[in-house]
């Protein structure tokens, strides 16, 4: 018989599916397992990637359930987005038809690599019925205070046309096109995920050891909670009257270092800059500084020299009373803070750099060799109240002074920033809002919805095709029935992708009733293992923390994290640059399983390196795959058809037999290290071979047998249709099991001794258990007879199982 991978495959996958082998079941006392890999952009066809993030989420759901745990392994589509669009543009097609036909071939992708996905829960986030609980949650979050409308300045990408959070601009430039982002001032929808920065922050205490080092770094640093003190700065009665306002706020985290202020700075964008802007009786040199700054993007002015203008005005410092002249300067950030701070060039980096260029004054006041010396440690000098204080006691002792005086505070800062979500483009899920001339902004009734996308639309890449369509705009006031007009903003798919984890771990008999089921979201609810790329580290899973504890305040969910543990995947790599279309060194997932077959690919992607690390593509070694799976598959014949694994009397065994049985045991015991922590596939299938090497070079039917049975139980996760056909083929098994460890396999017949000479360690023998104390000893001083040369024996010691010494004279 030869290994036919195309025939193999077909038949266990479709008996995987009529017996509905990967669907969930509805016995909530069972112990359970959620598994789940980042579901995929229907771009049109699977990607290396992809088949690398689902071979692990699939090899770990095949465990569980070996394990005897009821799995969910769900997969869907996070289906709208701006690639259907472009693609609408490019090939005149329907973004709805590009969708949803690439969701029909791709999911026969995914089928041919044999993942046992629930089929029952697929969904695609543009479905209506997935937009109708949404748009519920954008409702309810926006009764609770947890959505508003303002104007602001946002990002702007001029090449997909539409707005980007935060999150999704990456230096500078659109995270998805790479096009250059501007700012523009346009009214939009933000959610208050500020309202749980710290809840946010906290969380990820309970996720250390559980989610990777990086990604919860990179999270604390994005939420950048800071504290210090706040306060106001009072301008003098001249610039009072220049500026008609009486100072300004700033914030520090260095109180300590206020003696230290030689000048003030504000960002371009401050409401003091834009007086002096706009008054009649400023300088033009003036107004075109700031004029210059204001037309820089936040990056341009981050990668720019420092820079900035007098505004001829002046502060009075709060405790020293002196004159403080007032910047505005290139570097203060117009949405930190309050967009101004105190500087202090001697201790400060960027304080410092500016002082240089502009000749201010700089003013010591922690004793220090260089400047800027921007430590903490260090005696206060020139301080006046706080004068040979630390760091500490002076910060304590000014904040003291500020909040006794009620002229300043301690507050909490916080680097995260509302998470707008209004895109001016077709393919997402319409945001659920009337503007009406008498109500103003109203949401639309819960029992109008889903709010759906008109068909009829023509998609040109110009504006907002919503807001071009005759008549998706008309609508009924839901508060005075009046005539009104529907928001035309679709929303973030970011928003989708924040709350389908929760969806496919409710009931799908439930789905039209209700968003969550609590019976089944309960019991599911949290994902055991999340598994995806490192590049979602913060928007996708920032979101995703942030949404389960909205949802769990609207009473919706129970828990506060979505994720209880996370593992982020390695990139595929091929000539060293990571597979992409444009760099034209992809490898296609569907030509590797038409040549060798899914269990190759699986074989060859859990194999070739541990999942987090980055996974170099390697032609032959796709081959030794494929070889490897070939010779288990021949090797069937050493072993014969039982019901049973059959029971061995190990005391028994020669040597061969017994390195053999240790070979496949020692892979056993492996197995629930890396299946449960370690995830190295890698150490499991290269122990799994070993094991099989060893079978080989004994002739024992009963231990090949029993080899065999084990080997192919611990690699059904990895290669499972071969490990279903050979299985069912010799031990007519519709699924496998659990196996015990068998403690005699592990116990030695030999020992090592350590052999010392007057107590001194010499040497270090293997010896077999079954010799006399005597012939032991004769062993012992054959091996270190160098040492005893012609000296005299003395005595010769045997301590059992540890040691022999040797006493010699001399
Ligand atoms: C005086 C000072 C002295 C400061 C010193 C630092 C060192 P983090 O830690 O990131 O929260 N700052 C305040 N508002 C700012 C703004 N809108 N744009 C740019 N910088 C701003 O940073 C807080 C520090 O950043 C504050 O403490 C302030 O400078 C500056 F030796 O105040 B510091
Ligand atoms: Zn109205």
């Amino acid at each position: 018989m030869q290994y036919v991978a195309k025939d193999i495959e077909y038949k266990w996958q479709t008996a995987w599916r009529d017996s509905g082998y990967s669907e969930p079941k509805d016995d909530y006392n069972l112990p359970k397992k959620y598994i789940l890999s980042m579901f995929p952009y229907p771009s049109g066809r699977l990607h290396m990637g992809h088949v690398r993030n689902y071979a692990i989420g699939d090899a770990l759901s095949r465990y569980y359930r070996n394990m005897g745990f009821n799995v969910l392994q769900p997969m869907g589509f996070d289906s709208f987005g701006m690639p259907a669009e472009n693609a609408a543009i490019k090939h005149k097609i329907h973004p709805k038809k590009w969708t949803y036909e690439n969701i029909e071939y791709m999911i026969k992708e995914l089928d041919t690599l044999g993942l046992s996905f629930s089929k029952n829960r697929l969904l695609a986030t543009s479905d209506p019925l997935y937009t109708r609980w949404e748009q519920e949650f954008f409702i309810k979050m926006y009764e609770k205070g947890l959505v508003y409308r303002k104007s602001a300045v946002v990002n702007w990408c001029e090449n997909d046309q539409t707005v980007l959070a935060n999150e999704q601009v990456e230096d500078g430039k659109c995270w998805r096109c790479g096009h250059d982002v501007i700012q523009k001032e346009m009214p939009g929808y933000y959610l208050k995920i500020t309202d749980y920065a710290n809840e946010l922050l906290e969380c990820l205490k309970d996720l250390d050891g559980k989610w990777p080092n990086q990604v919860i770094t990179m999270q604390e640093n994005w939420i950048g909670k800071s504290s210090g003190l706040e306060f106001e700065f009072k301008l003098d009665d001249r610039s009072k009257e220049i500026a008609s306002e009486n100072g300004f706020m700033v914030f520090t985290t260095r109180a300590d270092t206020i003696y230290g202020v030689s000048y003030c700075a504000l960002a371009p964008e401050h409401s003091l800059t834009k007086k002096i802007l706009n008054s009649d009786n400023t300088p033009k040199e003036i107004k075109d500084k700031i004029k210059f700054m204001l037309n820089q993007s936040p990056k341009e002015r981050q990668i720019a020299d420092k820079d900035g203008v007098y505004l001829g005005i002046n502060a009075i410092h709060p405790i020293t009373k002196e004159l403080v002249p007032i910047w505005c300067a290139n570097f203060v950030l117009a949405e930190y803070g309050h967009g101004a701070l105190m500087a202090v060039p001697a201790h400060d980096e960027r304080d410092y750099e500016f002082a240089i260029k502009f000749n201010l004054p700089i003013k010591k006041i922690i004793e220090c060799d260089e400047l800027p010396y921007t430590q903490k440690s260090g005696k206060h000098i020139n301080s006046d109240m706080i004068n040979n204080m630390d760091y500490d006691e002076a910060s304590k002792t000014i904040i003291k002074y500020f909040e006794n005086s009620s002229s300043g505070k301690e507050v909490t800062n916080y680097k995260l920033r509302d998470w707008g979500i209004s895109r001016q483009r077709y393919w997402g899920a319409p945001i659920p809002i009337v503007h009406c001339d008498k109500c103003g902004v109203v949401c639309e009734s819960i029992e109008n919805l889903p709010v759906l996308l008109p068909e009829d639309v023509s998609i040109t890449g110009e504006g907002n095709p919503l807001d071009k369509h005759p008549n998706f705009k008309k609508c009924k006031c839901p508060k005075c029935g009046g005539e009104a007009k529907r928001e035309t903003d679709t929303m973030d798919t970011f928003f989708e992708s924040s709350w389908y984890f929760a969806r496919y771990a409710s009931d799908e008999k439930t789905w039209e009733k209700v968003a969550f089921d609590k019976k089944s979201v309960d019991y599911w609810m949290s994902v055991d293992q999340y598994i995806g790329g490192i590049e979602h580290a913060i928007l996708h899973l920032l979101y995703a923390r942030f949404f389960q504890k909205v949802l769990r305040d609207l009473g919706y969910l129970r828990d506060s994290e979505p994720f209880a543990s996370l593992l982020t995947q390695g990139m595929v790599l091929k000539d060293g640059a990571k597979m992409s279309k444009s760099k034209g060194n992809t490898v296609d997932p569907d030509e590797i399983i038409n040549r060798y077959g899914a269990d190759t690919a699986r074989l060859f992607i859990l194999f070739a390196a541990p999942p987090q690390k980055e996974l170099e593509w390697n032609d032959s070694a796709v081959e030794g795959a494929f070889k490897f799976i070939n010779r288990l598959y021949d090797r069937s014949v050493n072993a014969y058809k039982t019901e049973q694994i059959p029971s061995i009397n190990h005391a028994n065994l020669n040597k061969d037999e017994k390195y053999a049985r240790l070979k496949v045991y020692e892979a056993l015991k492996k197995s629930s290290e890396v299946f449960e922590s370690s995830f190295t596939f890698n150490t499991l299938i290269a122990a799994c071979m070993e094991a099989l090497n060893a079978l080989n070079a004994q002739q024992n039917k009963d231990i090949w047998t029993e080899g065999y049975y084990i080997i192919l139980s611990l690699l059904e996760p990895i290669i499972p249709h071969v490990s279903w056909e050979l299985s069912s083929e010799l031990f007519g098994l519709k699924n496998l099991r659990k196996i015990e460890l068998k403690s005699e396999v592990f116990e030695s017949d030999t020992i090592n001794l350590a052999i010392t000479i007057n107590g001194k360690r010499r040497a270090e023998i293997e010896i077999d258990k079954s010799l006399s104390d005597q012939e032991i000893i004769n062993q012992a001083k054959i091996a270190v007879s160098k040492w005893i040369g012609s000296s005299e024996i003395i005595k010769e010691i045997y301590v059992p199982n540890k040691l022999v010494n040797i006493v010699i004279k001399g």
